[in-house]
């Protein structure tokens, strides 16, 4: 961190939720990110303003639920915005909720006309539409893709198999993991997933170029007709995703069509532990590849200023 660089006295935010997971959209922070890639100002984030991340997020203005999002000049050209999303320890490099979030929240206050829209985020640019109602938002993710299948974890003497997927962020999906997912288990849900990430570091199973496994994605049926999977998403920081978690939704419909399960432009409609329902297809592009179309609904919670006063000892926000 920049010791120098003061967290502003003041920040306007927008809140919103996705399916109840919550989003802040800070509008004005007038961060110097410098003139690289999306990915290179999102590092420049990192080095040089964690705290600012922290202060935005972190309790007591935030909590371990929330996703940041920076709003951002786009860097490529055909963008019309660009967003940096964060969280309570650190950097995501697509956020499918926070995206549908963001939309809505700059629809709903006059920022955003609906329509279609291209969004820049440092792991690509994200083309979304805000439909007519400014409730509702379908997103074009990033290409998605499975790159390890049957990967075994052991967690209290049960022996898993699972697949690790990209779809914006790193996932391990499993499905024989013997779990109620009910939201009454959450703590339960949040230990055991806990312990598979470890197992996962602890064999060295990663992502590409080393990327960390950070999401683990426990699938399961769901109770109500019409829906095809319940999903208890655990997040980087220990917090579970109450919705269905829009780039868990894409690993999850890269694994499916990686399997012949799903095919493409079919629908897969994916719940959260709360209900909370996202649709989510997928299309082949010029090269074959999975990007997986997801849609979902946001509300703003609120428009509001967040006061950092002198002297406030959780000026910088909680790290727990
Ligand atoms: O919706 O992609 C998502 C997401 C990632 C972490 C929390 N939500």
């Amino acid at each position: 961190m920049s010791s120098s660089y003061p967290i502003p006295a003041k920040l306007r935010v927008l809140d919103s939720h996705t399916g109840g997971e919550p989003t802040r959209v800070v509008l004005d922070a007038s961060l110097d990110l410098g003139s690289g890639s999306m990915a290179a100002r999102r590092d420049r984030f990192r080095a040089d303003f964690d705290r600012f991340r922290s202060a935005v997020v972190n309790e007591p203005r935030g909590s371990e639920a929330v996703v940041g999002a920076l709003l951002c000049e786009p860097v490529d050209p055909t963008c019309d915005v660009g967003a940096i999303f964060f969280n309570n320890v650190g950097f995501l490099g697509m956020c499918g909720h926070a995206t549908i979030g963001l939309g809505v929240s700059l629809a709903q206050t006059g920022r955003l006309e609906p329509g279609q829209h291209r969004l820049d985020t440092p792991v690509g640019v994200v083309p979304f539409e805000v439909h007519e109602d400014r409730r509702s938002v379908t997103l074009e993710n990033i290409v998605s893709y499975r790159t390890h299948a049957g990967v075994e974890v052991t967690v209290r003497g049960r022996t898993m198999s699972g697949e690790v997927a990209w779809g914006g962020n790193w996932f391990y999906l499993v499905d024989d993991h013997g779990q109620e997912l009910e939201p009454e288990n959450a703590e339960e849900l949040t230990e055991i997933s806990l312990e598979m990430r470890a197992e996962l570091e602890a064999q060295g199973i990663a992502g590409d170029d080393g990327a960390e496994v950070d999401h683990v994605e426990l699938m399961g049926p769901s109770p109500t007709d019409g829906i095809d999977g319940r999903s208890f998403v655990l997040c980087p920081g220990g917090a579970w995703d109450r919705s269905p978690c829009g780039t868990g939704t894409s690993a999850k419909v890269a694994c499916l069509a990686a399997d012949g399960k799903l095919a493409e432009g079919e629908i897969w409609r994916q719940e959260s532990l709360i209900g909370s329902v996202f649709d989510a297809r997928y299309r082949f592009d010029d090269e074959g590849r999975v990007v997986p179309i997801v849609t979902g609904s946001a509300w703003v919670t609120a428009e509001s200023t967040l006061i950092f006063e002198d002297g406030d000892p959780l000026r910088e926000g909680l790290e727990l």
